[in-house]
């Protein structure tokens, strides 16, 4: 790539050269000058490029519709919505529990509140059934969703993340770019998909939320939710919630990181929220996706 220098750094290039008295000062001016070309050189050929990566050609645009109340003491992992009713679940050891939430105040009505050997995770609710994972624990529970008793557990082998459902597969994720399809009887893994981008893996999948079709994610520690093909595990959109964050971060310092999507279908409005988070943001997405299926 051919540089063009400005007139004023050609001649004060050539005034550094012509003298030849001096040598030690014309050696430490040159020198001078070496780091400034090169220093040109570098921001002329890397601005536009850095410039372009700023344009996410996935990028999700997104308004917010309403803030709802969130309850701080919440390290949330699990957010739902079933028939109209908003459902959380929690983790930590000793604060790990599964709640019908109060939108008006975020609190939650506890109806599972696990040994505090258990590290508890995402949950979902399919065919009148909660599903629940743990952590590390290798272990899930499944409730009746009519007065929350326990009727199964069941054991695997990765760590527990995420739960949805695409309306007959239970569908988890473990911290892997690995979603895990799993069958709603035996709990067996019936398939797996591997989530690409332009980068190549995913990783840290966390919570999930199926749809109109496509398996939305929560990149731990980002302030992404990933937009998956399930058939193909390719990302097709993101959704960069770094104002959201910024905004909770601001309102409560000691939040964690972003967790929680849940869909409304009634308002076609996507719930988010994060670990002790003070608000759930009722979003408004752009649903197209962003590249073929
Ligand atoms: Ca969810």
């Amino acid at each position: 790539m051919r540089i063009r220098l400005p007139l004023a750094f050609r001649n004060l290039k050539i005034m550094a050269c012509k003298d030849t008295v001096h040598g030690k000062e014309i050696m430490m001016r040159n020198r001078y000058w070496l780091v400034a070309v090169v220093a040109l050189v570098v921001i002329s050929c890397t601005t536009p490029k850095e410039k372009k990566s700023e344009v996410d050609a996935l990028k999700i645009n997104y308004s917010i519709r309403s803030v709802w109340p969130h309850d701080t003491e919440a390290f949330t992992q699990g957010l739902v919505i079933h028939k109209g009713q908003l459902y959380e679940s929690t983790g930590q050891n000793g604060t790990s529990w599964i709640g019908l939430v109060d939108v008006s105040t975020g609190k939650l009505d506890k109806k599972v509140i696990l040994d505090q050997r258990y590290f508890g995770e995402g949950i979902d609710i399919l065919n009148n059934k909660v599903y629940q994972l743990t952590y590390q624990e290798h272990t899930g529970f499944v409730y009746n969703l009519k007065d929350f008793k326990k009727i199964k557990e069941w054991t695997y082998k990765s760590e527990g993340w995420g739960l949805t459902n695409d309306g007959t597969n239970i569908i988890m994720s473990d911290g892997t770019n690995q979603l895990h399809f799993l069958d709603t009887a035996s709990l067996e893994i019936k398939k797996s998909v591997s989530v690409t981008d332009e980068q190549g893996p995913v990783k840290n999948l966390n919570e999930l939320e199926f749809i109109d079709g496509y398996v939305y994610a929560n990149v731990w520690q980002t302030n992404l939710i990933v937009k998956i093909n399930p058939a193909t595990g390719k990302v097709v959109g993101r959704l960069d919630l770094t104002q959201l964050y910024n905004d909770a971060r601001n309102a409560n310092p000691r939040m964690d990181v972003l967790n929680g999507i849940a869909w409304h279908p009634g308002t076609q409005s996507l719930l988010v929220t994060g670990k002790h988070w003070p608000h759930i943001y009722i979003l408004k997405i752009d649903m197209a996706a962003k590249v073929a299926k």
